[in-house]
């Protein structure tokens, strides 16, 4: 899944607490996701708090846990493809329980998952030198698009608006 519409920058995060909740696999690209997730954070004037867990399959209930204490969390992890149908299992339950996370809290998850062929395609994602992607970055950014949209649909604040220019 790829294309343009990724969320954009220059957000106003002033205030806005977002852990980061960082899978241990592939330390590389987990580097580069979480460089990017501190840039995306500096910019907008939020702060991140970083926390490891061992591997993918673990983020959802660090996500649970840090949605109690945070007002947005962003969840990290690399997983490649290999020889097993193990990639789809680990990528679905993820995916699966980072949703229910963000569905039963409020709370805005950012899914800087990364679920790629090979570790080619994931560094090209990382937001290193030489990548084309920045996927922690844009995790953030899209927290603090989401943020701003959830407190307009109370009745507070202005929503995000995208690249489509808005309701019509
Ligand atoms: C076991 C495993 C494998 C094979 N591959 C990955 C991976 O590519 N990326 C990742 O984040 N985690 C991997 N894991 C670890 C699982 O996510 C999980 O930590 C273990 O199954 C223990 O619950």
């Amino acid at each position: 899944m790829s294309g343009s519409g990724a969320p954009r920058g220059g957000q106003d995060g002033a205030g806005v607490r977002i852990a980061v909740i960082a899978a241990s696999w592939h330390r590389t690209i987990m580097d580069g996701l979480i460089a990017g997730t501190r840039r995306a954070a500096d910019a907008a004037g939020a702060s991140v708090e970083v926390f490891s867990v061992p591997g993918s399959f673990e983020l959802p209930v660090a996500a649970r846990r840090a949605a109690d204490r945070f007002d947005a969390v962003v969840a990290l992890g690399v997983i490649i493809r290999g020889g097993t149908p193990h990639f789809e299992y680990v990528s679905g339950g993820v995916t699966y329980g980072l949703t229910e996370v963000a569905v039963t809290t409020g709370v805005p998850i950012g899914f800087g998952v990364l679920t790629c062929d090979t570790e080619e395609q994931a560094l090209d994602r990382a937001g290193l030198p030489g990548s084309s992607e920045d996927k922690g970055a844009e995790a953030v950014d899209a927290v603090l698009g989401t943020l701003a949209t959830l407190s307009a649909i109370s009745g507070t604040g202005t929503p995000y608006v995208g690249f489509t220019g808005g309701p019509r």
